[in-house]
C-alpha cells in the first residue's frame, strides 16, 4: 500500500484503505448516510483529527484503529476477470442444528439417527450440503459451541459410529457433510484448559491467555464479553485470569501459541481423514488477538456494544493462521470452508476469501441481518428496501474473484421473516418472495431448517421457555444491574432471544412436531399444527413445494449461479427487479418488497412466467409478490 495512515491523513485517504473503507461504511451506514459522502470535497479532504474535533465526542485514543489499518498493507484484487466454476458456487447448503432438528431416541434431544432418518428429505428438497453446528462432546454451555473434546461425539447425540453411518449415507445420496469447526475457544472443561489452570507450570498455560491475578481486582483489560459482563474469568484458587470473548465456560485459546496451533492442525486433519468435506469456521475472524491485549477504546465500545472488539475482529496475525490452516490442512483434502465472520465489511472481506488469496473460500456477513440503527434485541419492523441495497452493493462490488453466502437465518438470530412482518399476516407469500430473491441473486444460497417450511418467531411467554445463555445473562443483566422491569426486559429479550430458532424442528401436526416422543428440551409453540413438513409436502401452494420448485430451477439454470446481473430501476423504492443472464439465457425477477399492491414497472407480458408466489401475475403488483421469466 504504501504510506502509512496517520491523524494528518484525509478522510477519503482512509476510505481507499480496504479496512478503513468497511469501517467509514459501517459508520456511514448506521448514520443512516450514504458512502457517496467521501466523496463531497469539503468531507473528503478533512483530516482525522479536524473530524475527531468536529465530532465532539471523544473519540478517545484513535491510535488503536489506526494502527488497526495500517497493519492491512495489501489491497484486493480487481473484481474483473472471469468467474471460477466451483461445485459450492452452485451447491445448496443447508444448516442443521443437531440438538433441534430430529429425536430417535425420545431422550428429548435431536441425535445423529434422527437426522440420518431425514435425509431423504433433504435429499427430496434439493440439499447438496449440509452443515452440522457442533457434535463434539460438550458440557453444553454454549450447545456445543463450547467443546470438551474434538475427538468424541456428544453423548446426548450417539456414537462416533453413528456419525460414521450419518457421513455414508450423506455421502451415499450424493450430497455432501461439511462440520463446525470451533477453534477460537474450547470449553473450560477441556483437558487443556483443566492442566492450565491446575498446573502453572503446564505446556498448555500458553495454549489460552491467562494473566497474573492481583488478588483479583481488576481485570487484565476492559474487554467485555459477547454474553455479558467481563471477558475475564478470576480463579481464586490459583489467583490467574482468563480470557474467554463469549460465556464463562468458552475459554479463548492462544493462536500465537505454536504448539497449540499445531495440534489444531492434526485434530482438522483427522475430522477430514474421515472423509467430511469442509468446515464452517466460528467466528474465525477472532483468533488472532493484539499482542498485549491492550484495552479496548471506551468509544468504539459504546458504539458497538462490546469493548475491546478492534483488538481481535481483524487481528495483525489472521491472515498468516488462515493460511496456515489452509495449506497445512485443508489443501491437501480439497476442503471447502466458510468462515463466519462478525464485523467484516465487504473489503475485508475480499482480503480473507479472494480467490487469489488462499485464505477462505467464503464467509457469512451479518450486516444485512438489521437495518441501519437497530440491533438483534430491538423490536421493530424490518424494511426489505435495506436487504436490497446490501445484495445490490454486494453484486456490483464483490468482484468475480469472491462469492457471496447468501442467508436469512441461523441458530443465533430470530426469524428474519418475522422481523419483515411480524404478526404473520403475509407469511407465506413473504417466505417464497425471499427464498426466490435467495435463490437467484449472485451467490451461495444456505438455508437454516426450517426455512423451508416458512418457519416464524415463538410466541415465548416467561424466562422459563428459554435456555440460550445468552438471554439468561442478558436478562439477569437487564434486571439486576440495569433495574429494568422484568417485563421490559423480557420483552427486549424475547425479540432477539437465539431460542426462536432452536425450538424443535417441525416435521408433522402431532404433539412436538413429530420431533420427539419424549419431552422436548426446549419447546415451540403449536404452530407445528399447520406449519410442518408432512402436511406442507401435500398442499401444492405449500412454502416447502415452493422451495422444491426454486431449488429445481436453480439447478437446471447456471445462470442464477454464475450469470451477470443487470438491475432496472434499482433506485425505486419497493421494487427489486433484476436480470440475470448467462451465454444467451436470460431471467426476470421482480418482486414487489412491500406489503402493498403497487403498479407493475416492467412490461412482462411477453416473457415466460416460471415460477410465481400467486396463482397468475395480474396488472398490478400484489403484497410481496415475487415472479420468475424466462426471456427478455
Ligand atoms: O457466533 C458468534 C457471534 O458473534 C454471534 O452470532 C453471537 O451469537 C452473537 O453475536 C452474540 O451476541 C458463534 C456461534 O454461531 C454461536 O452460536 C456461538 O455462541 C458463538 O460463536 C461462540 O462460539
Amino acid at each position: 500500500m504504501g504510506q502509512l495512515l496517520t491523524s494528518e491523513s484525509k478522510l477519503k485517504e482512509v476510505y481507499a484503505h480496504p479496512v478503513g473503507h468497511d469501517i467509514i461504511h459501517r459508520v456511514l451506514t448506521s448514520l443512516k448516510l450514504k458512502d457517496a459522502l467521501v466523496n463531497n470535497p469539503i468531507v473528503g479532504n478533512m483530516r482525522l483529527q479536524t473530524l475527531s474535533g468536529l465530532i465532539k465526542k471523544n473519540l478517545g485514543d484513535y491510535g488503536s484503529l489506526l494502527t488497526l489499518l495500517n497493519t492491512e498493507q495489501d489491497i484486493p484484487a480487481s473484481g474483473n476477470g472471469r468467474i471460477q466454476e466451483a461445485w459450492w458456487k452452485e451447491a445448496v447448503f443447508y444448516q442443521i442444528y443437531p440438538r433441534s432438528f430430529m429425536d430417535s431416541d425420545g431422550d428429548g434431544i435431536g441425535d445423529l439417527q434422527g437426522i440420518i432418518s431425514r435425509l431423504d428429505d433433504l435429499k427430496e428438497l434439493g440439499v447438496d450440503v449440509l452443515w452440522l453446528s457442533p457434535v463434539y462432546d460438550s458440557p453444553n454451555d454454549d450447545n456445543g459451541y463450547d467443546i470438551r473434546d474434538y475427538y468424541q461425539i456428544m453423548r446426548d447425540f450417539g456414537t462416533m459410529d453413528d456419525f460414521d453411518q450419518l457421513l455414508s449415507e450423506v455421502h451415499k445420496r450424493g450430497m455432501r457433510l461439511i462440520m463446525d469447526l470451533v477453534i477460537n475457544h474450547t470449553s473450560d472443561e477441556h483437558k487443556w484448559f483443566q492442566e492450565a489452570l491446575h498446573d502453572s507450570d503446564s505446556k498448555y498455560r500458553n495454549y489460552y491467555h491467562f494473566r497474573p491475578g492481583n488478588g483479583g481486582k481488576t481485570p487484565p483489560n476492559n474487554w467485555t464479553s459477547f454474553f455479558s459482563g467481563s471477558a475475564w474469568n478470576y480463579y481464586k484458587e490459583q489467583d490467574v485470569w482468563a480470557l474467554h470473548l463469549f460465556s464463562k465456560k468458552q475459554m479463548d485459546l492462544n493462536w500465537d501459541c505454536k504448539e497449540m496451533r499445531e495440534e489444531i492442525l492434526t485434530m482438522i486433519r483427522w475430522w477430514l481423514e474421515k472423509g467430511i468435506d469442509g468446515f464452517r469456521m466460528d467466528v474465525i475472524n477472532y483468533i488472532s488477538k493484539v499482542e498485549g491485549l491492550p484495552d479496548g477504546n471506551e468509544t468504539i465500545g459504546e458504539l458497538i456494544g462490546y469493548r475491546g472488539i478492534e483488538n481481535y475482529f481483524y487481528g495483525p496475525r489472521l491472515h498468516e493462521y488462515l493460511r496456515e490452516i489452509r495449506k497445512e490442512a485443508f489443501d491437501p483434502y480439497q476442503a471447502y470452508s466458510v468462515g463466519e465472520m462478525p464485523g467484516i465489511g465487504m473489503e475485508m472481506s475480499k482480503l480473507l476469501t479472494g480467490d487469489d488469496r488462499k485464505e477462505l473460500d467464503m464467509m457469512f456477513s451479518f450486516d444485512h441481518l438489521e437495518t441501519p440503527g437497530h440491533n438483534r434485541f430491538d423490536d421493530y419492523r424490518y424494511d426489505l428496501n435495506f436487504l436490497k441495497e446490501y445484495l445490490i452493493d454486494y453484486t456490483e462490488h464483490y468482484g468475480n474473484h469472491c462469492h457471496m453466502a447468501l442467508f436469512y437465518n441461523n441458530h443465533d438470530n430470530p426469524k428474519f421473516i418475522s422481523k419483515v412482518d411480524p404478526d404473520g399476516t403475509y407469511r407465506d407469500v413473504l417466505a417464497k418472495m425471499l427464498a426466490v430473491i435467495q435463490f437467484t441473486s449472485r451467490g451461495t444460497p444456505y438455508l437454516f431448517q426450517g426455512d423451508e417450511i416458512g418457519a416464524a418467531n415463538q410466541h415465548f411467554q416467561s424466562i422459563d421457555d428459554l435456555r440460550d445463555v445468552e438471554s439468561l445473562n442478558l436478562y439477569q443483566q437487564l434486571t439486576e444491574e440495569r433495574k429494568m422491569t422484568k417485563e421490559k426486559a423480557l420483552e427486549t429479550v424475547f425479540a432477539g432471544t437465539r431460542d426462536h430458532a432452536r425450538t424443535p424442528m417441525q416435521w408433522n401436526p402431532t404433539e412436538n412436531g413429530g420431533f420427539t416422543t419424549g419431552s422436548p428440551w426446549i419447546s415451540g409453540d403449536r404452530d407445528y399444527l399447520v406449519y410442518n413438513v408432512e402436511s406442507e409436502s401435500e398442499d401444492p401452494d405449500s412454502v416447502l413445494n415452493f422451495y422444491k420448485r426454486l431449488i429445481a430451477l436453480r439447478k437446471e439454470e447456471k445462470a442464477f449461479a454464475y450469470g451477470e446481473t443487470e438491475f432496472v430501476k434499482k433506485h425505486v423504492k419497493g421494487f427489486f427487479l433484476y436480470y440475470r443472464i448467462y451465454h444467451g439465457d436470460c431471467f426476470f425477477i421482480e418482486c414487489n418488497l412491500t406489503p402493498k399492491i403497487k403498479e407493475r414497472f416492467v412490461d412482462t407480458k411477453k416473457y415466460e412466467l416460471l415460477l410465481s408466489n400467486y396463482e397468475k401475475p395480474g396488472n398490478d403488483m400484489m403484497p410481496y409478490e415475487a415472479n420468475i421469466y424466462r426471456g427478455r
